[in-house]
Parts: structure tokens; sequence; C-alpha cells
């Protein structure tokens, strides 16, 4: 098997055994930046095409900057639709994560087109890079299957209403409670600390390791990173390419600034 495959068997593997994985999300569609990431210690990047620019063409060349930097690729696609899963498979990325899923409905429908048969009914084609071009075609459906990283965003009432039988479908690695988007369901837009946000994050801990699905979120510094490890966050992401640019800058610029501030008054 090769490297690539090893590295999101592994990501499988540590999330089913409990463990934490840490990543951070990619919305500057460039392979240094994943690059970076992987180079910086984390287990895994996300390519986000539901709020970054990213689309497929390009999104393959960060995929392979994943794989040379030897860290497992996930694809938040824009929408829970087959086709868009299809592509982000097929170019090779590791696994997928699908925003605003609400339902079981919608939860089955994330495995059937992540999925080959038995589990599934992805599309197939042995020519595509997922199966390099047609040279793993032998036994690739079972190969891609073990592999292939299913992760579904739950970031409304509804879908923490439906969360137990959510987390009953088969084949889900993670749920993964998204701060923002949570907040603003609950009426309180971007106002991520608060009580019942929290809470619901807690409470979905709870509701999917009971059934040893492991649950994920995002920290956008150190002080909510705590609050989600303290909740029991498995799958944890830290930061944005961006975030970690515009903040490395400001604070560069603003040390230089008091710097030349300081030199003009002498
Ligand atoms: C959210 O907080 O809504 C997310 O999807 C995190 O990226
Ligand atoms: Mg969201």
């Amino acid at each position: 098997m090769e490297v690539h495959s090893m590295k999101q068997k592994s990501l499988k593997e540590r999330l089913a055994r409990g463990e934490i994985v840490l990543g951070s999300w990619c919305v500057i569609p460039s392979p240094a930046a994943v690059e970076i990431i992987g180079y910086s210690g984390f287990d895994f990047v996300i390519i986000d095409s539901e709020h970054g620019p990213v689309a497929e063409e390009k999104a393959q060349d960060l995929v392979r900057a994943a794989e040379a930097a030897g860290i497992a690729s996930i694809y938040r696609v824009a929408g829970n639709d087959p086709s868009l899963i299809l592509r982000a498979l097929d170019i090779g990325s590791g696994g997928i994560q699908v925003p605003h899923v609400s339902t079981e409905k919608e939860a089955r429908e994330v495995v059937e087109a992540a999925k080959y048969y038995p589990g599934g009914k992805r599309g197939l084609s042995p020519f595509t890079r997922a199966a390099r071009y047609g040279l793993d075609a032998q036994g690739y459906t079972g190969r891609a299957n073990d592999r292939t990283s299913v992760v579904l965003n739950i970031e409304g009432v509804e879908g923490l209403k439906n969360l137990r039988k959510i987390v009953n479908v088969p084949d889900i690695d993670a749920v993964f409670i998204g701060p923002y988007d949570l907040s603003q369901s609950l009426g309180k837009p971007g106002q991520v600390e608060d009580r019942e946000v929290i809470s619901a994050i807690r409470q979905s801990v709870k509701i999917s390791r009971a059934r040893g699905v492991a649950c994920g979120s995002f920290a956008r510094d150190m002080r909510y990173a705590d609050i989600l490890l303290d909740c029991g966050i498995r799958y944890l992401t830290y930061m944005v390419d961006s975030a970690v640019l515009l903040n490395g800058y400001k604070t560069a610029g603003e040390s230089v600034r008091k710097m030349i501030a300081r030199a003009g008054i002498k």
C-alpha cells in the first residue's frame, strides 16, 4: 500500500481508537500552505471548498502537497451533493467533510456517495488519481472504502436534535460540531463561547462517543482549544492558514512600526 494510504488509514484508526488528532484548515489555495501545515506537525489538513475558493483542479495539487508533507487530507465539500463528494474523492483526497448535515437520511446519503459497494454506491472509475490512474484497479474499491474518512458537520439545532440517529449510521468516522454555524442556529451568531454553544458541544461528545464515533470541532485560539478538549473533542482542528498569516503579519507589522516610531524620536 502506498505511503499516503497508510496515513489516511492511520487517521481513521486513530479516531476509532479514541485518540486525539490535530488538523488545520487550508483556504489559501497554495501547495506551500499545505506543506507548511504538514511540516509543522499537524496530523491532517482540511481543504476547504465550502468557505474557501478552491476547486477540484487546484485541490488535486493541494492533496499532492499533503502527500509530500506526510499528512492526511480531508476535503470539505461545498454541500451534501454526491457529485461534489465523488470529485473530492476521485482526485485522491483521503476523506470528505460535509457541511450542514441535519438528518439521518442526509447522513446516509453522504455515506452512500463516499463508499463503494457494499457500503455505498460511489461512482466507479479506475482511471482516477485515487486509483493511481488504473495501476491500483485490482482490489481498489475495498482499499478505498477502508481508507476513506467520512466526517459530518452537525451545526444546527435540527442536526443536534437528530444526532443520536445520525451517529447510528454505519461508516461515520467523526461528527464535527461547527461552532460558528451552531451559534447562528441558536440565534447568537458568532458567539462561539456562549454557554448554550459549549453545552451543545459537550452533549454532542457524549452522544457520539456512546456510539464509538469521534466528535470534532474548530478552535480559533488556544483558550477555545482548551475548552474543546475539556468537552472531549477528539478531531480537533486549530486555526486556518489565512488567519495564521494575518496574525503573524499583524504582529510583525505592529512591532516594526513601534520600532520605527522609537527610531524616529531619537
Ligand atoms: C463552523 O464553525 O460552522 C464551521 O464549519 C467551522 O469551520
Ligand atoms: Mg460551518
